[in-house]
C-alpha cells in the first residue's frame, strides 16, 4: 500500500505527463499546455498574468518550455504557498 505522501508524488508526475503530451506530443510543457494544466487542476480563477509570472519562473534556462524539473519548481512554490495559508486563520 502507498504512502499518502508516495500518492502524491506519483500524482505530480503523472499530471505532468498528461498535458506535457497534449500538442505538441513531447515531455515538456508549453505555456498553452502550463496554463490548461493550473486552469484544470488548480485554481480556475487564476488570473492568465499570474500563471505567466510563475512559468516565467520556472523556467529557469529560458527555453519558452518547463521541464519537468522545472514543473516541479511551480508546484514547490504552490506548496509554500498552500502551506503558509493553511497557517493563517
Ligand atoms: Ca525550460
Amino acid at each position: 500500500m502507498k504512502t499518502d505522501l508516495e500518492l502524491a508524488l506519483e500524482c505530480a508526475v503523472n499530471v505532468y505527463h498528461r498535458y506535457a503530451a497534449r500538442s505538441p506530443m513531447d515531455d515538456y510543457l508549453s505555456r498553452e499546455e502550463f496554463s490548461k494544466l493550473l486552469q484544470d487542476t488548480a485554481k480556475p480563477f487564476l488570473m492568465e498574468a499570474y500563471i505567466q509570472q510563475l512559468f516565467a519562473k520556472a523556467d529557469a534556462n529560458h527555453d519558452g518550455r518547463l521541464k519537468f524539473t522545472e514543473f516541479m519548481t511551480t508546484l514547490c512554490l504552490v506548496a509554500i504557498d498552500a502551506h503558509n495559508r493553511s497557517h493563517q486563520g
